[in-house]
């Protein structure tokens, strides 16, 4: 590289990376493949449209690159092209949320300018996101949001709770998915939920695309009417994200398409596309469905091991690869102070809210630990014994 001083910062940054434990539960390492993909000449490129319908000329290469990432996503998740439209021109997964809250319900406001059109998601210190409606997004400010809780005791999503708030409210379109809740959903309540509701059901698969992928997590495409997944996460690809929206009279892909290009964004990003259409292969292996399980149960040893030693773990355990763990109620230590302490030691984790949390998002109660980039390593469950070892001695002071 020309340029030493950026050299010198990749190569500080990639040995950093091989350096630590990295607990990040939405982080993981793509392969030199997909690498590759990211410094090609795609990323010369403009092609704002989609392919066959550009703005630009001498994109016929870049739309076999989009389309062959459209049609390995479909293969993956099991997808008839007849029933599931996919747009994979999505930066990433909060834009991609506020792009497909966009389209599919408009926003109105009345004449006091308040949103009258209602998203009803999980609470951020439920384990949900901020594109979930919470007040700081836009999405809590373009729409009404009506945010949903855990159960207090199990720490678990409450579907009659759930079914009774939806009823109550009517929200235009119910979120489904977490950042940081370990366990199942069953998509099939929340289908229910929304058909009573007379509202769409969106998915926010980011976490456990690859999950889902590999066959180790419920497939919510059974029920939804819309899906989103970032693709740098479980399904191990580079930083971007894919919509899937049901095919049918509502026109929902055509409302997507023409949000995406003109209404929010402009050139895509194509050598991100490659990169994802090289993801999106190599998840469809039998290798990464062993990698799947692999990280499922990594996560439950790690959880196991972790409350042998006496720390207490939200909802008693994990279905996932994330485990939320209440450093504050186990012994006194705030999330901020674990998660530095773990850092000094080479371990790297993030702070996190836990269901109910009074103290601040800054200095949470909690941290958030995930399986996927250190399995992606071949780490395996031995090692997750060690490493819950270490945890507790570095937290504890020993
Ligand atoms: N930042 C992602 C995560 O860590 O879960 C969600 O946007």
């Amino acid at each position: 590289m020309q340029d030493k001083q950026v050299e010198k910062l990749i190569k500080d940054e990639a040995k950093r990376q091989k350096s630590v434990i990295n607990l990040i539960a939405s982080e993981n390492y793509v392969s030199k493949d997909i690498l590759q993909a990211l410094g090609s000449e795609l990323t010369n490129k403009y092609a704002e449209g989609y392919p066959g319908r550009r703005y630009y000329g001498g994109n016929t290469i870049i739309d076999k690159v989009e389309n062959l990432a459209i049609s390995r996503a479909l293969k993956l998740f099991k997808l008839k092209p007849e029933d599931w439209h996919v747009n994979v021109q999505l930066l990433s997964g909060s834009p991609a949320n506020f792009a497909l809250y966009s389209a599919l319900v408009s926003p109105e406001f009345d004449k006091e300018g308040k949103p009258t059109k209602k998203i009803m998601g999980m609470k951020l210190t439920s384990g949900g996101h901020l594109t979930h409606g919470h007040p700081l997004s836009i999405t809590g400010k373009l729409w009404k949001s009506i945010q949903f809780e855990l159960d207090p005791v199990t720490q678990m999503i409450d579907y009659e709770k759930l079914k009774a708030l939806a009823v109550a409210e009517k929200p235009d379109i119910i979120v489904a998915g977490f950042t940081a809740y370990p366990r199942f959903v069953d998509f099939k309540k929340f289908r229910e939920i929304a058909d009573v509701s007379d509202s769409l059901l969106h998915v926010d698969m980011s976490h456990f695309a690859g999950l889902v992928a590999g066959g180790v997590y419920p497939s919510p495409f059974p029920y939804a009417d819309s899906v989103m997944t970032t693709t740098h996460k479980s399904l191990r690809g580079p930083r971007q994200a894919i919509l899937f929206v049901k095919k049918d009279e509502r026109g929902f892909d055509k409302k997507l398409d023409k949000m995406v290009i003109p209404g929010l964004f402009g050139g895509p990003h194509e050598n991100n596309i490659a990169g994802v259409a090289i993801a999106l292969k190599e998840d469809d292996t039998p290798a990464f469905k062993k990698y799947a399980k692999q990280v499922v149960k990594n996560a439950q040893t790690l959880a196991k091991g972790l409350q042998k030693l006496g720390w207490k773990i939200i909802s008693g355990g994990t279905d996932s690869h994330l485990i939320l763990m209440d450093t504050f109620s186990s012994k006194g230590i705030s999330g901020k102070e674990a998660s530095e302490k773990l850092e000094k030691a080479g371990i790297i984790v993030n702070m996190n809210t836990v269901p109910g949390d009074t103290r601040s998002v800054m200095d949470p109660s909690g941290i958030r630990l995930g399986t996927c980039a250190e399995t992606t390593r071949g780490k395996k469950e031995k090692d997750m014994l060690k490493i819950a070892q270490k945890i507790d001695k570095i937290l504890k002071g020993k």
